[in-house]
């Protein structure tokens, strides 16, 4: 069966979560938390990152790679639109979402606040926080406001687009910050309509159940909640980054 190495919390390994439930398909996970990968772990991942997916022969990193090989494999239901110009513009927001967004929202808003207190005893700078809401966080959500249909989705119905940019969301939920309906009313109603698709709300289960679950507990955490768990574990105990990390956090 298809594996998933690769957390739910994760925003990128959910976007893969997403588009798996979409299309239908099974899927083992061996949910480790980012940072938590052993040795064997950078040769499958060289940048020491998740999601990985491995399916019988075949290894693939990145979200984007990833979805995309899914979509090829099991073309129905599509996540794409129809045209070649829709097409080209999901897979725009998908980019602005995976280096932008996750910048952003990721690194310096859930990373800082959460994750690097957290896993690596940072310091939680919230004034930092407060001043980073007020500057980068403006400007994309006011990218995203400019970009945002009034109803419906991104680029048609529901996709690609709209997964790659509604799970960037949840990160700064975690970090306790959500988008004012009054200042950005498009992307405040846009994003309720997506966080209410079926595999949205399945894959978000998840993942708020895994937030609150210590690295080591995650493969119990996992079963308990009806996720197939890999019997193979790429997991150690002892976090270490990888050579991409841009998480601020002492060494
Ligand atoms: N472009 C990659 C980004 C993946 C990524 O940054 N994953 C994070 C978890 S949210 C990670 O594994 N970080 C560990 C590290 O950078 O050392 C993708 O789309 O899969």
């Amino acid at each position: 069966m298809l594996k998933i190495i690769g957390n739910t919390v994760s925003p990128y390994v959910r976007k893969v979560l997403v588009t798996l439930t979409m299309k239908g398909v099974p899927f083992e996970i061996d949910p480790i938390v980012p940072f938590f990968g052993d040795d064997d772990f950078a040769k499958i991942s060289p940048l020491r990152r998740i999601p990985v997916l491995i399916d019988g022969d075949v290894t693939l990193n990145d979200s984007s790679v990833i979805a995309q090989y899914l979509e090829e494999t099991y073309p129905f239901p599509s996540i794409l639109p129809a045209s070649a110009a829709a097409r080209a513009k999901a897979r725009w927001f998908e980019e602005y979402a995976d280096s932008r967004l996750g910048d952003v929202f990721i690194w310096k808003g859930f990373g800082a606040v959460v994750v690097a207190p957290a896993i690596f005893g940072a310091p939680r700078d919230l004034e930092a926080f407060a001043r980073h809401l007020e500057t980068d966080v403006v400007e994309v959500m006011n990218y995203l406001e400019s970009a945002t249909p009034a109803d419906g989705f991104l680029c048609g119905t529901f996709g690609l687009a709209d997964i790659a940019i509604g799970v960037m969301f949840t990160g700064m939920e975690y970090a306790r910050w959500t988008p004012s309906p009054e200042r950005w009313p498009k992307v405040a109603a846009w994003l309720g309509r997506v966080n209410a698709q079926p595999a949205m709300v399945k894959t978000r289960k998840w993942s708020d159940i895994l937030a609150k679950t210590a690295p080591a507990e995650q493969r119990a955490k996992a079963k308990e909640i009806g996720l197939r768990v890999a019997d193979r574990t790429y997991f150690t105990d002892k976090p270490r980054r990888g050579p991409m990390t841009q998480i601020g956090c002492p060494s």
